[in-house]
């Protein structure tokens, strides 16, 4: 992704996920909005760029951040959001286990507490350690947790899949959480 592409995914996360009254956009329950909106509010606000330009970093994004309408004429981030939104996601089983990458200094309050959602409106888990691993370097030094998702699951907690693969859940307890060791 050229270093353009990356400054408007970023811009885009910003307002799709979390201030879209920065730059007068709303949102619809689900976190759609008009793509034809976003470029016009957006260019308003100082951050140029064309249709092809969007549409170019939702076909690039590394993580598949956004998802387009079926009609093509929406845009909204497939997770991660602080703003208040009802993605609409069907609960589905979980692998047996899920993992979930943090900083090395929030591993004791997460043993303690177990993962809390915090600014975002779910906690985010990946498939893979290696994935684990990235989200986690871009806290600090990282630490990945193992998720217990099938014994979670089986009592009663909810899972979602995002559009791009991300597995969502309100929170995890720390009962069902279990340290990896570095060399895993
Ligand atoms: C931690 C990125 C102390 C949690 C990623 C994490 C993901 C606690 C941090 C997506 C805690 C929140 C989300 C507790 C959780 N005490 N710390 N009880 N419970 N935490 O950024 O999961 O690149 O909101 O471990 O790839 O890191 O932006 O969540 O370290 O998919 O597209 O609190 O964002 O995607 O951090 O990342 P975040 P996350 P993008």
């Amino acid at each position: 992704m050229s270093s353009n592409a990356t400054q408007l995914s970023k811009f885009l996360s910003f307002v799709l996920r979390h201030e879209p009254h920065s730059i007068g956009l709303v949102l619809d329950q689900q976190g759609w909005a008009p793509i034809e909106e976003v470029i016009a509010k957006g260019n308003a606000a100082g951050t140029p760029f064309s249709r092809a330009d969007l549409l170019d970093v939702v076909a690039t994004s590394d993580k598949k951040r956004f998802s387009l309408s079926d009609d093509g004429q929406r845009i909204r981030a497939a997770q991660g959001h602080s703003a208040v939104v009802d993605l609409g996601l069907s609960p589905r089983e979980p692998p047996g286990v899920l993992y979930h990458g943090t900083a090395t200094r929030f591993v004791d309050a997460i043993l303690l507490e177990g993962l809390k959602p915090q600014a975002r409106q779910q906690v985010h888990l990946s498939v893979d350690p290696a994935t684990a691993h990235r989200v986690g370097q871009r806290h600090g030094k990282p630490a990945i947790f193992k998720v217990e998702a099938a014994h979670m699951h089986s009592k009663g907690f909810a899972f979602f899949i995002a559009d791009n693969g991300v597995w969502l859940t309100d929170r995890v307890p720390s009962e069902f959480l279990v340290l990896s060791s570095p060399s895993e």
